[in-house]
């Protein structure tokens, strides 16, 4: 049960001098992860199906954000690998854009094209879509409805002054994700980062297993 998953999180984040969650836990197995707040977790998480986890701890009073999303079976389906690549690499470019000088909004239009270009390559989108797109709501919003960093501290959604330029040592997550209905599942990929004077960000989350593979070999260990 999605419920048995949190507890074993509430567990081990206690055994590790954490207060517990720094914000309602995600447990979202199939269909669930597509609704976007889904905090009952008390469905059953079936064979073939992936499961979303957006945890973080609490620990000396700061929070942590992250998410990611496993399969159930712990192997991946061709299709299911191959969005959650995708995510991944959208997730890995968007850092890289996480320097200081650059301003909130214009790295979401940025984010954006990146998405959208995954998107095209995995047949979600094609060209017509693009090209007719509404630019207060482009295609690729249709996936990916939400933002893909916030500031991150003391709250999970830390105050920052959005249009001021990003600086050194500022906290952001960085949680691109692809959510599809008609294929039930969805996936969201999440780490916390620093801004650095110079070069791409420090993630504080570098340890937590996230390429496919890793997760498949840790499953079937
Ligand atoms: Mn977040």
């Amino acid at each position: 049960m999605e419920y048995n998953i949190e507890a074993e999180l509430m567990h081990e984040f206690l055994n590790n001098r954490s207060r517990g969650f720094a914000y309602t836990p995600i447990i979202a197995s199939g269909n669930n992860a597509n609704v976007l707040h889904y905090i009952e977790n008390n469905q059953e998480c079936k064979a073939g199906d992936l499961i979303l986890m957006d945890v973080g701890a609490e620990y000396a009073n700061y929070s942590s954000d992250m998410s990611r999303t496993i399969p159930v079976s712990g192997k991946f389906t061709k299709r299911q690998k191959e969005v959650y690549n995708a995510v991944n690499r959208v997730k890995n470019e968007a850092t890289k854009l996480l320097v200081p000088g650059n301003i909130w909004k214009e790295y979401h239009v940025e984010v954006g094209k990146i998405m959208t270009s995954e998107l095209l390559g995995l047949g979600l989108l094609d060209k017509a879509d693009v090209q007719n797109e509404n630019p207060d709501w482009p295609a690729y919003k249709k996936y990916f409805m939400h933002g893909t960093s916030h500031h991150i501290g003391l709250d999970t959604h830390d105050y920052g002054i959005l249009w001021e330029p990003m600086q050194p040592n500022m906290v952001f997550t960085v949680e691109p994700g692809i959510y599809i209905p008609a294929e039930g599942f969805g996936i969201r990929l999440e780490d916390d980062v620093v801004i650095q004077k110079q070069g791409e960000p420090f993630n504080l989350m570098r340890n937590i297993p996230i390429e496919a593979e890793e997760i498949e070999e840790l499953m079937n260990g």
